[in-house]
């Protein structure tokens, strides 16, 4: 039996940064997120007579490390002759700050659950994919996600089809290896930010406002909300104690850009996570205004456009 998962990144418009208990892998702020329906990642899974386990990534082996906590949620303790098969690959760049932990733990948990006939709930495969990498605790369900405080699983805000006309528009700066990976990143910032209090205590009312602009479908209230959410995280970041800076100069002119087109009229908000790529959240009529300003303006950078879903799916062979 083979099974393939599928699942899309889960985008943060209000961002996880930071965690009451790492261990666990539980978060310190409130994050409100939409799943990328035209980005996915395919996790084919398979039990072998290997000794070991085994993940490839783009057919490249990986270390077991970061999988095996995720895997031995599955595994009968009775029975360790269980060893599974994982080949991954990402339609999109993987690591490189466009959230494929959160599609590819997501996609692992779901073909875990299929392959070992588990059964469980998607709130018990958040909760699971949320030990591999929080943000999969959302790409589980796609669509519109709310993952709270404190919380060990994700829910559901709003279905993958609830808003249709929004789009997000990633604008590929590079994607070469990044200063840090996000979770020494937010680690980092929670014990040597002066301000990391702060903005653990303003993300709650950030995730009020957004949750209230996703109900309203008010694209400006909810892209001033984003706004200040990444940019109140990556201050945690700039004001760490040694610093770490993951924008590059096309970030910050991607930045200007969009504050440009909307004071041309234009409804584009920005926002950015682990990395120095842009992502521009747009409506469906002026996602051509944006892919041209932005191609016109910066010829070097990759567009990857999507709608928003990315319902997970798992198929058995
Ligand atoms: C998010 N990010 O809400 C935030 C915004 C990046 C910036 O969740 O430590 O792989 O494995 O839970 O989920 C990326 O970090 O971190 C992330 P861990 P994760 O999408």
């Amino acid at each position: 039996m083979t099974v393939t998962a599928e699942a899309s990144p889960s985008l943060a418009l209000v961002k996880y940064w930071g965690k009451t208990d790492a261990g666990r892998n539980i978060p310190a702020t409130s994050s409100i997120a939409i799943g990328l329906h035209d980005l996915r990642t395919t996790t084919r899974i398979r039990f072998t007579n290997e000794r070991t386990d085994s993940v490839r990534i783009g057919g490249e082996s990986q270390s077991l490390d970061p999988y095996l906590p995720v895997i031995e949620k599955f595994r009968p303790a009775s029975d360790s002759s269980h060893r599974v098969e994982i080949d991954s690959s990402n339609s999109f760049p993987t690591a490189a700050g466009i959230a494929s932990s959160s599609s590819g733990f997501a996609a692992l948990a779901l073909g875990l659950d299929a392959l070992f006939e588990a059964g469980l709930s998607q709130e018990e495969l958040s909760a699971i994919a949320r030990v591999g990498s929080g943000s999969a605790s959302r790409a589980v369900f796609g669509g519109f996600t709310r993952w709270g405080r404190g919380e060990a699983s994700a829910i559901r805000l709003h279905s993958d089809d609830y808003w249709p006309e929004l789009r997000v528009l990633v604008a590929v700066v590079n994607t070469g290896p990044k200063p840090i990976g996000s979770r020494a990143g937010m680690n980092h910032s929670r014990e040597t930010s002066a301000i990391y209090p702060v903005w653990v205590e303003q993300s709650e009312a950030l995730v009020s406002r957004a949750a209230s602009a996703l109900e309203a479908k008010d694209l400006e209230a909810l892209g001033l909300a984003m706004r200040e959410s990444y940019l109140m995280m990556f201050s945690t970041m700039f004001t760490a104690r040694p610093p770490f800076i993951y924008w590059l100069p096309e970030s910050i002119g991607i930045i200007h850009l969009a504050e440009e087109l909307r004071d041309s009229g234009l409804p584009v908000w920005e926002t950015m996570d682990a990395g120095p790529q842009v992502k521009l959240v747009t409506d469906a009529s002026s996602i051509t205004k944006v892919r041209e300003a932005l191609a016109a303006s910066f010829p070097e950078v990759t567009m990857i456009e999507s709608t928003i879903g990315g319902l997970p799916r798992v198929t058995i062979e």
